[in-house]
């Protein structure tokens, strides 16, 4: 089908607030996004400014369809809590509405619920090559020191494809880190195309301007992630994280051995402080620099530490609310995975008529 189409409107979605003034036909031009994130562990400031704030930013212009990827959550055997791992799934969502993810426009639900993911992840794994997915950037670090791998592991990506193209998806609004998995996806896709028809639209990766890549508070070196921060208790804000902690992960946010901003050599750890700060205020760099320049790391960290509250603050509140009625959450995600298997079985249908399997 060669590059992203014109999308295929959301059917029977009634879109409220600002996009019931459009017309069906403008509404049928949005074009339709596809992204998610694992529930591996508590979502932090990476999370938020490389995902899920362009989801909330541009929910109004496009026809979305937001997962919590709990299959991909089983990639590491050892790690598997089941009762956790379902709370987990349950928190996540709770945290996209509370990032301000509007229920009624978009498609909210959990990946495991529609069965289609798992389905469509076999056809594409019989037609990709073992050596594209031990190229994998993330495979090598995730593999790296490990004693035993699961296939799974190895396979992520292809599951990733299959969430992405049961869709028909346009856009994949990610951080930096996934760009190689969403080129990928389109490889995936082209091949299928090419072997049997046109059955898949090629999604393209949208990465921000600013928090593509968040790193850790702890080692600035390192991006900020789910997993290390299991480890080390100074690597990452959490949006749930209590205040007290969030202040003793900024404040301790290593820098270096200078006192002062200097914009001509910044370190890493000054840099992604400033940088932090530039996403979370949407300020001009030239603004960040005449007001920090000169000052002392301690002013520094004291600033973006408030920037930082008066983001999470608002959302831990609407959390709660979630949390507070988890059969109102239930519901919403019930509807969200019907609405989403309307979509994704057509699909799936289409592959594997392709391949000449299915009724
Ligand atoms: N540090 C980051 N900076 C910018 N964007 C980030 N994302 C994750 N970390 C950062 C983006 O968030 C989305 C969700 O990612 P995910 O949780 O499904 O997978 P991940 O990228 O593997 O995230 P983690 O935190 O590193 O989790 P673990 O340790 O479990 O693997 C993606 O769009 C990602 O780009």
């Amino acid at each position: 089908m060669g590059e992203p189409q014109t999308p295929v409107g959301p059917s029977g979605q009634a879109p409220v607030l600002s996009s019931s003034l459009m017309s069906d036909e403008a509404a049928a031009h949005k074009p339709r996004v596809f992204s998610g994130v694992q529930p591996t562990g508590n979502l932090h400031l990476g999370t938020y400014l490389g995902a899920l704030r362009q989801w909330v930013d541009h929910q109004d212009e496009r026809d979305n369809v937001f997962c919590v990827v709990d299959l991909h959550a089983l990639t590491v055997p050892e790690e598997i809590d089941p009762a956790d791992l379902t709370a987990k799934s349950r928190e996540v969502a709770a945290l996209y509405f509370a990032a301000g993810l509007n229920p009624e426009t978009n498609i909210v639900f959990i990946q495991s619920h529609v069965r289609a993911h798992a389905e469509l992840t076999w056809l594409l794994n019989c037609l990709t090559p073992l050596g594209w997915l031990y190229r994998m950037t993330q495979f090598k670090s995730k593999s790296d020191g490990r004693e035993s791998v699961s296939t799974g592991l190895l396979d992520y990506p292809v599951l990733q494809a299959a969430d992405i193209l049961l869709y028909d998806t346009e856009l994949v609004p990610v951080g930096e880190d996934q760009v190689q998995h969403i080129e990928l996806t389109r490889d995936i896709a082209t091949r299928y195309n090419q072997l049997f028809g046109d059955v898949f639209k090629l999604p393209k990766a949208t990465v921000p301007k600013m928090g593509a890549r968040v790193m850790g508070f702890d080692d600035p070196e390192v991006k900020m992630s789910k997993s290390i921060a299991r480890e080390r208790d100074r690597h990452a804000v959490h949006l749930l994280d209590p205040e007290s902690r969030i202040k003793k992960t900024v404040m301790g946010a290593v820098t270096d051995s200078g006192q002062e901003v200097r914009f001509d050599h910044a370190s890493p750890g000054v840099r992604n402080l400033l940088g932090i700060y530039q996403s979370l205020t949407g300020r001009p760099m030239e603004a960040i620099e005449t007001e920090f320049e000169g000052q002392g790391y301690g002013t520094l960290k004291k600033t973006v530490l408030e920037a930082i509250m008066e983001t999470v603050r608002p959302i831990q509140e609407r959390y709660r609310t979630y949390a507070d009625d988890p059969a109102q959450l239930d519901a919403v995600l019930a509807r969200g995975a019907e609405r989403a298997e309307a979509i994704a079985e057509p699909v799936l249908a289409r592959a594997k008529a392709a391949v000449g399997v299915g009724r």
